[in-house]
């Protein structure tokens, strides 16, 4: 699937680094990015991130993401998530893949120890509510927290929220108004999206892979940049993809040439491998 750079944003949005200079500058930017890496660089760069939708139990998280990923929806039919359920969607955008994993976490509470290891490492998270019931979305400020909490250590500053209303389809007894007020002190995107109708399910997963392709790549090109200076620090030239690759496991340690690494004599090999 390819990631559609759509950048209008609904809701509060945040403003996004690369994109600055509109698609154009952004595509411009990526293909520059892949123009740099050598081909052995290119066969092993991963870039996958991880959302994780957590919300109340019965708001509609595993209905949203089965309208996502199997475009169907069965009528009071879902069974409430035992522990966990997680998904990858693959996006590709001007040649480089991007791997969205979306983990669907449970509401009762008897499941949650087994959903706070999975927070760990999200770099976005969707907070799901049911817009015919308003407790629901008082709680999803605890939810999003907890998410937080776990990784506040490592990227908060990344993290990014998206803030959803579940069953658009029915009646609503959350004003708009209401679930602005939250998304806005959430700093979250808010979106309204019915699993039954199908509305905004896509356009939602799109997003969150849009901006999390965006900040995989900012990480991406930065790690890059790194090793770059190491590189160009310890004077190693590189000669051909192999030497790329030794040379990018060794970290940096200045090897020009496998051919010049000269093996330990056989005799002190073998006491050494004891
Ligand atoms: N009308 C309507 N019903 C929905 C929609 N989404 C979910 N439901 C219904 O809401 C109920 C709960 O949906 P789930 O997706 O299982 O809820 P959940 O949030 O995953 O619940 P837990 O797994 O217990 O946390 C089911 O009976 C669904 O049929 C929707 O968009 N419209
Ligand atoms: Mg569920």
């Amino acid at each position: 699937m390819a990631i559609p750079l759509n950048y209008v944003t609904p809701g509060t949005g945040r403003d996004l680094s690369l994109h600055k200079t509109g698609e154009e500058g952004f595509r411009k930017a990526v293909e520059d990015f892949t123009a740099s890496l050598s081909s052995y660089d290119r066969r092993y760069l991963q870039l996958e991130e991880k959302v994780v939708i957590v919300g109340d139990t019965q708001v509609g998280k595993s209905c949203l993401l089965q309208r996502f990923t199997k475009n169907s929806f069965t009528d009071n039919s879902a069974l409430p998530t035992i522990g966990l359920d997680f998904v990858k969607q693959l996006y590709t955008y001007a040649g480089l893949s991007f791997t969205l994993s979306i983990w669907d976490t449970a509401g009762q509470e008897r499941h949650q120890s087994a959903c706070t290891n999975v927070y760990r490492g999200a770099l976005a998270c969707i907070g799901a509510f049911d817009l015919g019931m308003p407790m629901t979305l008082a709680h999803v400020k605890q939810w999003v927290a907890k998410v937080r909490k776990e990784n506040e250590k490592t990227h908060i500053n990344e993290f990014c929220i998206f803030l959803v209303g579940c069953k658009e389809d029915m009646y609503h007894t959350v004003s708009d108004t209401q679930a602005q007020n939250v998304a806005a002190e959430l700093k979250a995107e808010y979106f309204e999206v019915s699993a039954k109708s199908g509305l905004n399910v896509k356009a939602l997963f799109d997003r969150v892979a849009c901006v999390l392709f965006e900040r995989a790549l900012v990480r991406q090109m930065d790690e890059w940049k790194k090793v770059n200076e190491q590189k160009k620090e310890n004077n190693v030239k590189l000669t051909s993809e192999e030497d790329v690759g030794d040379e990018f496991l060794l970290g940096g340690k200045g090897i020009q040439n496998w051919k010049d690494v000269k093996k330990p004599p056989r005799r002190w090999r073998c006491c050494w491998m004891g």
